[in-house]
């Protein structure tokens, strides 16, 4: 059999980059599109192809109007020894694991736990073959260009309760991506974080319970968040994005996002970070439809109560609660599931 046939323009490509990343590496200043095109005999458009295919293998460069390129940083590498250096008190007691490619950092919890971990633990993996998202969806996790964790975490929640968790956790992604990168993120109900309109991160808490005390003995928080992600599968393209990261962010978001989480998981029965999640709710006051068994219904979102659960006013005049895990919400403009 022959090798596999190599394509001119393919070749020409990764050239192309190599050349560009050196070029950008030799000193710090802005370089145009168009003197990068043509000292190396190509089009703009070529250089811009070759820099997106740069940010997208992780090198962090920042693209200027009028003014160019500039390499800041050749990878956003995830190190464990800088996410601990990071932790605040309440999260010192973290394992912290740095995985190159795993197929689902939560399913890798889950292995730990079954394997007889009994700690607490930050697993933290550069790149997901098979991230999950709820309901058998996945999650898109391409390497170098997002943030995917799972915290394994031993609570005695009453599973009733085990909602405050994913609640709890996108309150700490908003604090966390605002202290990192000050943007400011809005959450959807109850496991989505949105940036502009388009979701950035997804959460997917799963509990490991003991049914004769209807308690969550230990918790499995997923957190998956788009740091540079640029080109996301047709399906989604439309309604996902990133924080547009163009430094190196991953470590520190990782950490700030420990700190925030385990901090209020040292006492979830107070509901103090609901008046916060209420305050960056992006559904409270708006017509929405939700699934229930699988129905699909509409009404408006009230309010989130103190344990979490969403309160709707249903169109013949009741309100209903809804608690994660029997629904999902659809603004009724959007077409995300
Ligand atoms: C979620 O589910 O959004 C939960 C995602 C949790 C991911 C983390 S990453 C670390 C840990 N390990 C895992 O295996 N999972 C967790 P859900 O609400 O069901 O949303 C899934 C839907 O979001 C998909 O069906 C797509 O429509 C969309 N989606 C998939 N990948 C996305 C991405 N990278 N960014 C934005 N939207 C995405």
């Amino acid at each position: 059999m022959g090798a596999a046939p190599v394509f001119f323009s393919e070749v020409f490509c990764v050239a192309l980059k190599d050349k560009i990343l050196a070029r950008l590496s030799s000193g710090g200043e802005y370089i145009s599109g168009e003197q990068l095109a043509k000292e190396y005999g190509v089009s703009r458009a070529a250089v811009w192809k070759a820099v997106r295919a740069l940010k997208e293998s992780g090198c962090m460069i920042d693209s200027v109007t009028n003014k160019g390129y500039r390499l800041l940083s050749p990878a956003d590498t995830l190190s464990a020894d800088e996410i601990r250096s990071r932790l605040a008190e309440t999260a010192a007691e973290l394992e912290v694991i740095v995985l190159e490619s795993v197929d689902s950092t939560n399913s890798e919890a889950k292995r730990m736990l079954a394997n007889g971990f009994s700690g607490s633990a930050l697993i933290a993996a550069n790149e997901q073959t098979g991230g999950r998202g709820r309901l058998g969806r996945s999650f898109y996790s391409p390497k170098n260009t997002g943030v995917y964790m799972s915290f394994l975490l031993h609570t005695d929640l009453k599973l009733a309760d085990a909602v405050r968790v994913t609640t709890a956790a996108s309150v700490a992604v908003v604090k966390a991506i605002k202290s990192v990168s000050g943007i400011e993120a809005e959450i959807k109900w109850v496991n989505d974080v949105y940036v502009d309109g388009r979701k950035v991160c997804g959460i997917l808490t799963e509990a490991v319970s003991d049914f004769e005390t209807a308690t969550a003995k230990s918790v499995i928080i997923g957190i998956g968040i788009n740091t540079s992600t640029i080109d996301f599968p047709d399906d989604i393209k439309d309604r996902a994005s990133s924080l547009g990261a163009s430094e190196p962010i991953r470590n520190a978001l990782i950490a700030a996002t420990a700190n925030e989480l385990t901090a209020l998981c040292e006492d979830l029965s107070d509901g103090a970070f609901i008046d916060f999640y209420r305050a960056h709710s992006m559904i409270i006051g708006r017509s929405i439809e939700f699934y229930a068994n699988n129905e699909r219904r509409t009404g408006k979102a009230l309010d989130i109560d103190s344990s979490g659960a969403l309160i709707v006013l249903l169109p013949d005049g009741r309100k209903t609660a809804l608690s994660s895990g029997e629904v999902t919400v659809r603004l009724n403009s959007d077409q995300s599931i």
